[in-house]
């Protein structure tokens, strides 16, 4: 495939519910979807899932469409790949450091891209084992207990498998409380994005009393060693997010002990590939993974349902049905949760939705071809 053309769309599309974590209250979720088109005229979709500004990780809307304009695609443009994989073997690809969410929507709209052209679903060319995924929700900071609990009580009714709460210090023990009170078996993780320190270890360790799935990225987000010792000292399994960069950190985090779970985000680790390699590297390892999420629109949820489809991840995921986050997905048919709790796995080819131009021109409020 010879890519002649890029075309970025910064969306900033209103969320249903404003969603608040222990770094911030977003009420529009921003990114930018990435549009490559081939030289036969065939496009395919990526989606960069840098927020606004600096929070969850150092790359914003900014600095990914700075990288991918300036420097990934005048050297990807006009260039011929025998597959996606080739992305990574070209040499400014190599040459940037970090900046993972900028490559992966480049990437992942490569993979979208090729298994279209092969007429195949994204899962099934990268070798999904499942035609359904089991789906998960994660809620943000809520205003009361009272509230907290009457909006699991709803997505438990819609059938969501696993609920995730946000924490952070002074607001864990009392919410985890009040969920197990309500809903004593159901599945229940919680996780911090890194707002803890080694100090909060017997706050931490009060979790343990109440049989959570998880504990996610409890400590800073470039620690590993604190994880490990912290991981020796609790029950709860420590899940990594935010330190979890790419392949090469899963696996020292893998050695030390510090990762006993490891949610793969494709937006946060470089896209299909490198969370094919991370999985790899897991399974080996007897390490299980889930596939975890930023408020993708539909573009970069299909890409984590294909992921999803992977035999080592044994944990449901943070890819919820469209109408959670949306009232209006840009991509049709929208995601939607079916009975028990899960995501099919598409029939047609590539992330197997199509984005409806009219949508997306309504919620883009910045673009360029390149
Ligand atoms: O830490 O998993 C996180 C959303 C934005 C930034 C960070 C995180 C999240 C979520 C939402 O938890 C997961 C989803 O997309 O449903
Ligand atoms: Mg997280």
């Amino acid at each position: 495939m010879r890519i002649r053309r890029i075309n970025l769309f910064h969306v900033a599309m209103p969320l249903r519910d404003p969603f608040e974590t222990s770094f911030g209250r977003s009420i529009h979720r921003h990114g930018v979807l990435v549009m490559v088109e081939e030289s036969s005229g065939e496009v395919g979709w990526g989606e960069v899932v840098a927020d606004e500004g600096p929070w969850y990780s150092y790359e914003t809307v900014e600095t990914s469409w700075h990288v991918i304009r300036d420097y990934i695609v005048p050297r990807i443009k006009g260039l011929e790949f025998q597959g996606p994989e080739g992305f990574w073997d070209v040499d400014i690809v190599r040459r940037i450091r970090g900046h993972n969410m900028a490559k992966a929507g480049v990437e992942e709209a490569l993979w979208d891209l090729w298994a279209r052209m092969n007429s195949k679903p994204l899962w099934r060319v990268i070798g999904g084992v499942r035609d359904r995924i089991s789906s998960g929700v994660s809620i943000g900071i809520q205003e009361s207990l009272e509230k907290l609990v009457r909006v699991i009580g709803s997505y438990l009714e819609k059938g969501y498998q696993r609920i995730k709460i946000k924490i952070k210090p002074g607001y864990d023990v009392e919410p985890v409380s009040a969920i197990r009170k309500n809903f004593p078996d159901i599945m229940l993780s919680v996780d911090a994005n890194a707002s803890y320190t080694s100090e909060h270890s017997d706050r931490l360790r009060a979790l343990d009393r109440y049989s959570l799935l998880m504990i996610e990225q409890p400590l800073h987000y470039e620690d590993l060693v604190d994880h490990a010792e912290l991981a020796k000292i609790l029950e709860t399994p420590v899940c990594l997010d935010e330190s979890i960069k790419d392949p090469h950190v899963a696996r020292s985090a893998i050695r030390i002990g510090a990762a006993e779970i490891i949610n793969i985000k494709p937006g946060r680790v470089g896209g299909v590939a490198p969370s094919k390699e991370i999985h790899n590297i897991a399974e080996r390892s007897g390490v299980p993974v889930w596939i975890g999420g930023m408020l993708e629109t539909g573009v970069g949820r299909g890409i984590q349902v294909a992921l999803a489809t992977l035999p080592n991840v044994r944990l449901p995921n943070d890819i919820s049905a469209s109408e959670r986050y949306y009232e209006e997905d840009i991509v049709e048919p929208p995601w939607i949760l079916t009975s028990g709790g899960y995501i099919e796995a598409p029939k047609k080819p590539g992330i197997g939705v199509e984005v409806i131009e009219r949508k997306l021109i309504k919620y883009t409020v910045k673009y360029i071809a390149i």
